[in-house]
């Protein structure tokens, strides 16, 4: 597939998109968000690729933002229209069927920092600076990051980081749990690309419904969330992985899920 403003490879069934705006700084335009959210419709339809990572071209950014120039002249509609086409991609993205690694290579500010958000996991560059900006833009979050981050840190660092508008470096971000891990930057990729191997030589039936359970059961009440797990714990028994992964401990040998 080609794009004006994405990389797209896949390497042993993990795919890489990059976002490639570097002049930019990667910012995210009207046209760039329907890139991304063609090219995630293709990923969740391929059933060869079993693992995503997210980053940005150059040294700098991850994303920078949604695309200032572009949104000033928006109106108040036009503005809601961008934020929904944003909303609509970020949840595409969080519910994709595949894990999706955000490998942070540098500013992710604003709907840098939301796009960052929606993925399963975040592994920043230890240069990475992170934060929602819109304050100081007299807007406010608009693709997910004022219910997202609350979620993820809580809602009063949440608040401070919404409300100041500062940018936080990469290690504060991993002290509050916003991201998994820090690395050189050199190490970045790989990082990203290990965790997501070492995901996929799982269960694929158990990784996908891992992260489900995860995102439908946050938004239940527990009592509901732990009945919808116990479902899917019942429904792993049916499938072929549950014989084999057990089956294979009891042996004494590495696994050999078949659904790859
Ligand atoms: N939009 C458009 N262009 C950008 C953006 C952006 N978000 N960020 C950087 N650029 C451009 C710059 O304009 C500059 O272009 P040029 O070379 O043509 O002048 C180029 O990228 C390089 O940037 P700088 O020269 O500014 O680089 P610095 O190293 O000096 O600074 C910063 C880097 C600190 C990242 C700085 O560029 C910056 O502050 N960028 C803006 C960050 C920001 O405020 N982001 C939030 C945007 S708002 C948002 O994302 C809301 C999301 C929800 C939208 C909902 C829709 C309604």
């Amino acid at each position: 597939m080609e794009f004006k403003h994405l990389l797209f490879s896949v390497e042993e069934q993990i795919a890489t998109v990059t976002i490639n705006r570097p002049k930019a700084l990667n910012a995210l335009n009207m046209e760039l968000l329907l890139e991304l959210t063609q090219l995630f419709d293709h990923i969740k339809n391929n059933a060869s690729i079993q693992a995503v990572v997210l980053t940005g071209s150059g040294e700098k950014a991850f994303v920078a933002g949604a695309d200032i120039s572009e949104m000033q002249s928006k109106t108040a509609p036009e503005a809601k229209g961008f934020s929904t086409i944003g909303n609509e991609l970020m949840s595409k993205i969080e519910n994709l069927p595949q894990p999706v690694i955000a490998a942070v290579n540098g500013y992710a500010l604003g709907g840098g920092s939301e796009l960052a958000l929606a993925c399963d996991l975040r592994i920043a560059s230890i240069d990475a600076k992170l934060g929602q900006p819109e304050v100081t833009l007299g807007i406010v979050a608009g693709f997910g990051g004022s219910q997202r981050l609350p979620r993820l840190v809580g809602p009063s660092i949440a608040k401070e980081l919404l409300m100041t508008g500062e940018m936080i470096t990469a290690e504060r971000a991993y002290q509050i749990g916003l991201v998994n891990h820090v690395v050189e930057s050199d190490a970045l990729l790989d990082k990203a690309k290990s965790i997501a191997r070492k995901m996929i030589s799982n269960s694929i039936i158990g990784i996908q419904a891992s992260k489900k359970l995860v995102n439908e059961g946050f938004e239940m009440d527990i009592q509901r969330a732990l009945s919808l797990e116990a479902e899917t714990f019942g429904m792993m028994f049916a499938t072929e992985d549950q014989k084999e992964g057990m089956a294979a401990f009891l042996d004494k040998r590495k696994a050999q899920f078949k659904a790859k």
